[in-house]
């Protein structure tokens, strides 16, 4: 896996996860024997870091792309880390940063940077025997994420066309950040919706009630924002036990259908730090019960409940009257120690009427790893594909559209080339994705 980091939430973001990487595999309640912990933590350093620096750190395999300094001097750094970047992988120039402007960033200084990014990332290939993939972190709000972050998916995608991209795309709160976030995040989903294979989205505002109502953080930082993400993404990336867990796989399940290549990561539990050791010990089969009820939709008046951001409950109630979203496919991933008693069943997860009709084959999966993630007894994942999403697209459009038909700020991306035309086109892609994702039927309910 080869990271790419943009801009000040990239970076804060990738720099925060490679953080949860070596917590990770300098954990000594693991589980599992010395030997699997072993391969477990070759595994994880094979994956994510390129080698040991001269001062005996290991070097993250990523690249840094920012036009500010602030933030990569400030992770650069960071000298409390026993690991580091490769200098010549940091990447800050075309300075001033990008202005929360998409069309600054990718027609203009997405440009002038892409030679030296794509030199780097070349470097990196090529040092690898085998390459699964990019992982590319940014949000979408800002300028430099997403202009530049969008733009530089899009030369990957003409020189690596067969080299797995996996975009991940920090949302914006829904109010009251940057005035021009909508159309950004227009401009940046459309793009990467043509030049990824999958579009991981993660609201800040969900990550946010996560913190608030499960971690109960007194106040609220970026940087723990940052460590949920973190867990999420590895959750799903980390090794695997015994399977050949490729990222090629992973994608030819959750993006299998070329017009659904969006997904999201739910995941349980979240206990704050001061109560893990006391965790009142759910089975497996609760959490995966609780994951399940995280796909819910209320019949009644198509307002997601959102079941991630509350506690997991150890009966499993009724649910017979509930309504679920429609999927494409999903991935199970559990992270932890089994045992008889305690055995992990999938069933809830097979039903076929959660799944899109034409999806006869492979639509679920589950992979598992005994070895305990960041010393929590039990972690669980689902990488999802499905119809929730588009309640999320329909607001962001209906509030872009509400701007631009009154040329709200479109002076400012004209400035820099973006046409009325490039605007129209990404409403037309979005708005194409939101009736197929709306437009999904499942097998019928037996
Ligand atoms: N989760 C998370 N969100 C962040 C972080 N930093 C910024 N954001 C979000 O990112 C958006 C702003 O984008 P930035 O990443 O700051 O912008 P940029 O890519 O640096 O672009 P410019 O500064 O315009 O050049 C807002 O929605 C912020 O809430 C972070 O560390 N974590
Ligand atoms: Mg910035």
């Amino acid at each position: 896996m080869l990271t790419i980091q943009f801009g000040q939430c990239g970076n804060q973001l990738g720099h925060t996860l490679f953080s949860k990487i070596l917590s990770d595999i300098d954990c000594v309640n693991t589980g599992v024997s010395y030997n699997d912990n072993y391969q477990y933590s070759e595994d994880t350093f094979n994956k994510w870091f390129s080698g040991i620096s001269k001062n005996n750190e290991r070097l993250a395999r990523a690249v840094l792309v920012d036009t500010e300094e602030k933030v990569i001097n400030k992770i650069y750094n960071d000298r409390y880390s026993p690991w580091t970047y490769l200098t010549r992988n940091v990447i800050c120039q075309a300075g001033g940063g990008c202005a929360n402007n998409w069309a600054l960033g990718y027609l203009l200084k997405g440009r002038v940077l892409s030679d030296v990014i794509l030199n780097r990332i070349r470097q990196e290939i090529e040092k690898l025997d085998h390459f699964d993939g990019f992982l590319l972190l940014l949000s979408s709000a800002g300028g430099t994420g997403s202009g530049i972050g969008s733009y530089i998916t899009k030369l990957l995608h003409e020189e690596y066309d067969k080299k797995p991209i996996i975009n991940t795309t920090i949302l914006p709160f829904s109010f009251g950040e940057v005035c021009t976030q909508n159309y950004n995040t227009l401009l940046t989903l459309a793009k990467l919706y043509n030049e990824s294979d999958i579009n991981i989205l993660i609201e800040n505002e969900q990550i946010y009630n996560i913190c608030m109502n499960l971690l109960k953080k007194p106040s609220m930082s970026l940087h723990d924002m940052n460590g949920v993400i973190s867990e999420k993404l590895l959750a799903v990336f980390q090794p695997l036990y015994h399977i050949n867990h490729s990222i090629n796989s992973l994608l030819s399940q959750i993006a299998c259908h070329p017009s659904y290549k969006i997904a999201t990561i739910k995941t349980t539990p979240h206990i704050p730090v001061t109560s893990i050791k006391y965790e009142s010990v759910h089975n497996w089969n609760s959490y995966i019960h609780h994951l399940k009820q995280t796909l819910r939709i209320s019949s009644s008046n198509s307002q997601l409940t959102n079941v991630e951001i509350r506690m997991p409950s150890s009966s499993l109630g009724n649910t017979i009257h509930h309504v679920y979203a429609c999927s494409v496919s999903n991935i199970l991933i559990t992270r932890g120690i089994t045992s008889e008693q305690d055995r992990i069943m999938t069933n809830e997860f097979q039903e076929k009427h959660l799944y899109a009709d034409w999806n006869t084959i492979d639509w679920f999966s589950h992979f598992h790893q005994n070895r305990k993630f960041l010393n929590r007894d039990k972690f669980l994942a689902l990488l999802t594909n499905n119809s929730q999403i588009s309640y999320y697209l329909d607001t962001l459009l209906s509030k872009t559209w509400n701007s631009y038909i009154h040329s709200a700020f479109l002076h400012q991306y004209k400035q820099f080339g973006l046409e009325e035309d490039d605007f129209l086109q990404a409403f037309a892609v979005l708005e194409n994705v939101t009736k197929e994702y709306k437009e999904l039927v499942c097998h019928v309910k037996k």
